[in-house]
């Protein structure tokens, strides 16, 4: 079978320079793009001039594999996943791309004898950060894996003109900063002015009769916007495939209103454009929703309706009928976040391609599955229906219509169980209409996935029983996974090499089971020695960041104890806070015989007006502010907060970790894919029974992981038996010793007060129960120190833990949804032979 190939018109000479892999070619390209699109000479060239030349080099050779993957996508009709997420945590894109391009050392050396330093061109880069936390890098990971398992696919989303806040750290509170990210421009994005569609809003519905006489609905809004594409190529490790990534700016759809210009009325007109483009101009900054925010519901709406639209008109372009549609395409939910899109797809069908609603409901149906990432009740996203009406009436009709229509069949199935049909109903009823998103992902879904395993039995046990006792086959687990190529080889460079020197081959990077082979070495001593010295060396390049980043020295000798991931009461950062002053209180006791020289490392950002995790910030560093200054206890512990903690941050800390905190309350963390992230560079994990975490204690070994605290199911029996965590509180001396300490005001200059808020919710409510867990988790703490000791016995864990996390590859996550969720196949895409010199 030949495959038609798209770069055979193209000059081979002009190709060989322009996208050719060698030393000489990145060299010659590197600076005609610094001439040509910088308009700069090596020699006046600024720091970000010779970023954006490498940018623009890397990117030619991305373009050419990427137009073959869409020519060859469009004529074999590939099936093709669309994953639909208001959130894409991308970091960096630079060192990723040239990894899996497999041009790192030829970038390298190029860059050596033009006298330029690479890894200083890659700390130019400023990271998209169009996320918040797990979710959005999650879907950063999956697109990266889609690509490397060759699997087409479409990234839809929003092109956030300002994404997550920088985070400073002043007076030890968290301050945000805006994210101007665009500021310097964007390399990587490929503005598509083509690629425009309307989106409504508002307005009245109207009912009329089509030309066969039959009743169908117009919607009439009252305002419209234009979104346009943005689409970055994301290309796959060691493949020539590269996958579309596409996000949608909102803008006012013509830059004037005549009729207000001509009125007089310039500043009403210009007024009207610069609302319409704040659509799409700042991500929000909550990981779980805000109730009502009427921005957010336009976000949602607008993505997915320019999705929706720019698939259907692919399909017209390429496949043809509509009826197909389904077979051609595949839309998995990121969270209820995207949830509109199955009214917007069935108002698509319905109003815009006369269907009936069966054929659009059977397409719709079909066309859409969902993966849910909480099940915290204050996270589930419910809109008001006042506000939904208000904004699009039209697809309010749609949802009490899907509604009308499922309700029945609940009835019909659970004859007289009026309780089950309330519960389940779309719409919430009691107190202030509600529309459950949830419950519209479910419903509009062929399939509906947790994150691991644990979280899956969970969303069938609880949040969503009743759907699971309707429709069984519906329900699945696909356990999160994150990608190696990032978070080991782009990291830990030192630890890769290492690795591919133990097992002989670099394999592993695309089939990360074969990290495994590592294990047939475990007790050869060379390697034990080499392994320390790589993690040391991380060890050291961390403190010199930490120096002049957040002025905090840390001796690369004591243990490296590290909670890096968004602040929640539920992830308990303050328990890990309790165990710091418990170290601090033995050693001004001098009982440090147990202890270990350690840093305390965190970083996370809070949500802006999350004033709880605000304060634990605030408490982590007024704690480091006394331990780091009182030579009586810096010797053995010191406390450190990474500013700013985002992707780019990441990639310092987990190479450099020695103990990884992954101590929630059990059931509470859905997955958890930072756990992966340490584990994978050699950290072992203290952690509860919860998320992922479960998952990786069987996959490195019980005897290789700290474990300590109640069960999620434990922990719910406690719940309804009545929790009274001030017994706690009063029956345990040190536990009360370190709280009042907090109260002391030592902490806080003598302020008595500041701390309050966090210690009487404590004792009096302890919503995540830290101090029902509070002495296991120190007595596992012991473990991990007398472990720490045994310096060979902890290499070994930390190899054991890097032999066996295969399992965690995200490329092994999205084999299981193409397989067993969207039923899609690999499209290997040929790369053009004669560009490989
Ligand atoms: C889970 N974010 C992790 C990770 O599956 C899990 C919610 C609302 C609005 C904006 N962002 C969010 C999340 O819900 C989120 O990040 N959830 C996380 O998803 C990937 O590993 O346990 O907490």
């Amino acid at each position: 079978m030949s495959t038609p190939n798209p770069t055979e018109s193209l000059d081979s000479e002009r190709e060989r320079t322009r996208t050719g892999l060698s030393k000489a070619a990145l060299k010659q390209d590197f600076l005609d793009n610094l001439f040509y699109i910088q308009g700069r000479f090596r020699e006046v060239a600024t720091p970000h001039d010779l970023y954006m030349a490498a940018a623009f080099t890397t990117r030619d050779r991305l373009l050419k594999h990427w137009v073959e993957s869409a020519q060859v996508f469009k004529t074999s009709h590939a099936r093709t996943v669309c994953y639909l997420s208001a959130e894409y945590l991308l970091g960096p894109h630079l060192a990723c791309n040239l990894v899996n391009l497999g041009i790192t050392e030829a970038a390298r050396e190029a860059g050596e004898e033009l006298g330029l330093d690479l890894d200083a061109i890659l700390e130019e880069e400023e990271e998209p950060g169009l996320g918040n936390g797990g979710l959005g890098r999650l879907a950063a990971c999956f697109m990266e894996s889609l690509s490397t398992c060759r699997i087409p696919a479409i990234g839809y989303g929003i092109r956030y003109e300002f994404g997550i806040f920088d985070q400073a750290i002043e007076d030890g509170w968290q301050v945000e900063k805006t994210d101007n990210w665009l500021r310097n421009g964007n390399p990587w994005e490929i503005p598509r002015p083509k690629i425009r569609f309307s989106v409504g809003y508002g307005g009245y519905t109207e009912s009329y009769r089509d030309d066969t006489g039959r009743s169908r609905v117009c919607w009439r809004p009252a305002q419209v916007i234009n979104g346009m594409a943005y689409d970055t190529p994301i290309l796959g490790y060691g493949t020539a495939n590269a996958n579309l990534l596409r996000l949608w700016k909102a803008e006012a759809p013509t830059s004037f209103d005549f009729q207000a210009f001509n009125t007089g009325d310039y500043y009403g007109a210009v007024y009207a454009n610069i609302q319409a483009e704040t659509i799409s101009k700042v991500l929000y900054p909550n990981d779980e929703p805000e109730a009502g925010k009427e921005l957010r519901l336009k976000q949602q709406y607008f993505f997915v309706s320019c999705s929706m639209q720019d698939m259907i008109r692919l399909h017209l372009n390429t496949v043809g009928p509509l009826e197909s549609f389904a077979d051609k395409f595949v839309a998995q939910l990121n969270d209820t976040h995207p949830a509109l899109a199955v009214a917007e797809l069935m108002r698509l069908l319905l109003d815009e391609h006369v269907m009936s609603w069966e054929q659009s409901w059977d397409i719709t149906h079909r066309t859409f599955c969902y993966t849910n990432h909480t099940l915290l009740p204050e996270a589930l996203e419910t809109w008001s229906v006042s506000l939904f009406e208000r904004l699009l009436p039209r697809h309010l009709e749609i949802v009490y219509e899907i509604n009308r229509r499922f309700l029945d069949e609940v009835r019909m199935r659970f004859l007289g169980d009026e309780a089950r049909v309330w519960r389940m109903s779309l719409i919430a009823e009691g107190g202030e209409r509600r529309i459950r998103m949830a419950n519209l992902a479910v419903v509009g879904s062929r399939a509906v996935n947790g994150v691991a395993e644990l979280h899956s039995e969970l969303v069938k046990a609880t949040l969503f029983k009743d759907f699971a006792e309707l429709w069984p086959e519906r329900f699945h687990n696909v356990t999160n996974g994150v990608t190696p190529r990032r978070f080991m080889v782009v990291a830990n460079p030192r630890l890769a090499q290492l690795i591919t020197k133990t097992c002989g081959h670099d394999d592993w990077i695309l089939d990360l089971e074969r990290v495994r082979e590592l294990e047939a070495h475990v007790d050869d001593a060379g390697l034990l020695e080499d392994w320390r010295a790589v993690k040391r060396a991380a060890k050291q390049d961390l403190a010199t960041w930490m120096q002049q980043a957040a002025g905090v020295r840390l001796d690369p000798e004591s243990l490296f104890d590290v909670q890096a991931k968004r602040f929640h009461e539920y992830k308990r950062q303050h328990l890990k806070v309790l165990h710091i002053i418990r170290c601090y209180q033995r050693i001004k006791q001098g009982q440090s015989q147990d202890l270990v020289p350690r840093a305390f490392i965190f970083g996370g950002k809070a949500a802006p007006g999350y004033f709880m995790a605000k304060l634990i910030i605030k408490l982590i560093n007024a704690v480091g502010e006394v331990v780091n200054n009182d030579p009586q206890v810096n010797g053995w512990i010191r406390v450190a907060f990474m500013p700013d903690f985002n992707v780019k941050n990441g990639q310092r800390l987990y190479p450099a970790a020695d103990l990884s905190e992954q101590i929630s309350l059990a059931g509470k963390e859905a997955s958890g894919t930072g756990n992966m992230k340490f584990s994978m560079n050699g950290a072992l994990t203290i952690g509860t029974l919860d998320g992922a975490n479960v998952e990786i204690r069987e996959a490195v070994g019980a005897e290789n992981f700290f474990l300590f605290g109640m069960t999620a199911e434990e922990a719910l029996q406690r719940q309804m038996s009545g929790y009274r965590p001030w017994e706690f509180y009063q029956s345990d001396a040190e536990l009360k010793s370190d709280i009042d300490l907090i109260n002391s005001g030592l902490f806080s200059h003598g302020d008595t007060q500041l701390f309050r808020p966090l210690t009487d919710n404590l004792v009096n409510h302890d919503p995540f129960m830290v101090l029902a867990d509070y002495r296991a988790y120190l007595d596992c703490q012991k473990t991990v120190s007398e472990t720490y000791r045994d310096t060979p016995r902890w290499t070994r864990m930390s190899i054991l833990n890097v032999a066996r996390i295969g399992r965690f590859s995200s490329d092994r996550a999205i084999r299981e949804y193409a397989e067993h969720i969207w039923k899609v196949t690999p499209k290997r895409i040929e790369p053009a032979h004669h560009s490989q010199s």
